[in-house]
């Protein structure tokens, strides 16, 4: 016997329109799933959504033998640009599984090793100019966070400098993909026609989208004009040179196109997220701040960091993940049933429903957090602690095999960012009264987070040549 799904009133022609929060939309479905519950139904448009956020409920839904991904919402429309690239793509597409193959071990641990001068550089970077700023110049923490991983995805993918240190605008790939990324999610409000009646909407849309392919075909003309192009095996080298092994094709340059633009999109937003969010934890919370910067000391003492390090800054990796726990960076994936089926022995769920799954909250059920659940505690993610969790309490990087193909790339390229951060720099916050706004364009950031950074004296990081003295200059 199942019993219906809770629903807050709505009306007859929109539905429960009026329920969603334009501004910062999952913040509204938290909201709501606090007061109706662990699931509930809005009817969006004529579309059925079923909003799931318990550990117990989403345990059945991360059964891949009854459900699968769906794109839909804002997914139908990013396809708009990333089409059946590997995010947007269904699952059933034989894009999806060929280039999935193909891509995998690039994104596996191995891979992902060598990748780690590459993201040493581009952190390098960063923090160099934070150096030469100095201790006065006031750091906009996403905004950096921004750069450095636009820049170590495109580097490391696809042997691209967007050079974003030496310029004083972000690059307008940035810019573009910001602004469409927020219109794709405002279609999922608007009726269809309401969107083409848009016109300048429209038409800013389109010119955002061609900036997009410009960007991902420049690149692509680069590299096919390059004559080491042949002994560059990074993910553009796979993607123009491999082969997949089941079907013995390769990837066309269309799909080329969309897998560009899918890892720059993919590869840069969510991280820059997960890193502003940890650094902004990290500054609430001074005694994790000490004991993060002491595993720095540690492990890695005063010289430059290696890739033997990585895998025992553990406390760091602990940061990241509770920051993902509070804040995951993207912050929702969505179902479908293969056949009309029933959850927690009482919910049905039809296969035209589209389910999501709210990770904000699946991360505060109190049954499997407790009742401190907006604490920030590293702690919980200890191998101990982890050992005692449930299964699928934790999804800040989705599930089964449309789970993040960039996740080991992700925590290497972070764990790396903030240990370096923590080794050189003694970190304030400009505004100590700072109290956290959340950003939504899709994925979730920290709203106008300021940090001063003041190299630290004592254990010393040995700066490169000799000892310069730190200049007291702004920043422009
Ligand atoms: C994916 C992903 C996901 C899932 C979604 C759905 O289901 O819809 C998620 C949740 C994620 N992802 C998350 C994240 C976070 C972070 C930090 C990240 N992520 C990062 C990254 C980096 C890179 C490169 C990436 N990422 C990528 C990616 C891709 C490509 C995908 C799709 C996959 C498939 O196949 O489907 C994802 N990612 Fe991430």
């Amino acid at each position: 016997l199942t019993v219906p799904i809770p629903q807050p009133k709505g009306d007859p022609l929109i539905g429960n329109l009026r329920a969603l929060d334009s501004a910062a939309p999952i913040q509204g479905f938290m909201r709501l799933a606090r007061t109706l519950g662990p699931i509930y139904r809005l009817d969006v448009l004529g579309t059925p959504v079923i909003i799931v956020s318990s550990q117990e409920l989403v345990d059945e839904l991360c059964d891949e033998s009854r459900f699968d991904k769906r794109v839909a919402g804002a997914l139908k429309y990013i396809r708009d640009f990333a089409g059946d690239g590997l995010f947007t793509a269904k699952t059933d597409e034989p894009n999806w599984a060929a280039a999935h193959r193909l891509l995998m071990p690039a994104f596996g641990p191995i891979g992902v090793r060598g990748m780690f001068d590459r993201m040493h550089e581009i952190a390098d970077q960063m923090l160099l100019r934070w150096e030469r700023f100095g201790p006065d110049s006031v750091i906009e923490v996403s905004e950096d966070m921004t750069r450095v991983t636009l820049d170590t995805i495109a580097l490391c993918a696809f042997d691209y400098r967007f050079n974003s240190f030496y310029q004083r605008d972000m690059h307008p790939f940035v810019g573009a993909m910001v602004s469409a990324l927020a219109e794709a999610d405002a279609r999922t409000r608007r009726p269809e026609f309401a969107s083409k009646l848009l016109l300048r909407t429209r038409r800013s849309y389109e010119s955002d989208q061609a900036l997009m392919r410009r960007v991902a075909d420049q690149l692509i003309d680069e590299r096919k004009r390059d004559p080491d192009a042949p002994q560059k095996n990074d993910l553009l080298g796979l993607m123009l040179q491999g082969r997949d092994a089941v079907t013995g094709q390769g990837l066309s340059d269309e799909n080329i196109r969309h897998q560009l633009i899918t890892f720059l999109i993919a590869g840069h937003e969510t991280t820059s997220g997960m890193l502003s969010f940890a650094t902004y934890f990290l500054l609430k919370h001074p005694q994790v701040l000490e004991q993060a910067r002491a595993e720095v000391d540690a492990v890695i003492g005063t010289g430059p960091p290696r890739i033997e390090h990585l895998a025992k800054l553990r406390y760091i990796e602990q940061v990241l993940m509770e920051a993902l726990r509070i804040w995951p960076t993207a912050p929702a994936f969505q179902l479908r049933a293969h056949r009309d089926t029933v959850i927690g022995g009482r919910y049905a769920i039809g296969r035209r429903d589209t389910v999501v799954v709210l990770t904000p909250m699946l991360h505060r059920d109190p049954r499997v957090w407790g009742n401190d659940v907006e604490a920030f505690r590293p702690e919980r993610f200890a191998p101990e602690a982890l050992a005692q969790l449930p299964p699928n309490a934790w999804k800040p990087f989705g599930n089964g095999q449309r789970a993040c193909i960039g996740r080991p790339f992700a925590m290497q390229e972070a764990i790396l960012l903030v240990a370096m951060m923590l080794q050189r720099f003694d970190l304030v916050e400009e505004d100590p009264s700072y109290q956290l706004q959340v950003t939504e364009t899709l994925t979730l950031k920290p709203r106008g987070f300021r940090i001063r950074a003041k190299r630290r004296s004592s254990p010393s990081f040995e700066p490169r040549g000799a000892a310069l003295p730190q200049a007291r200059a702004a920043r422009p």
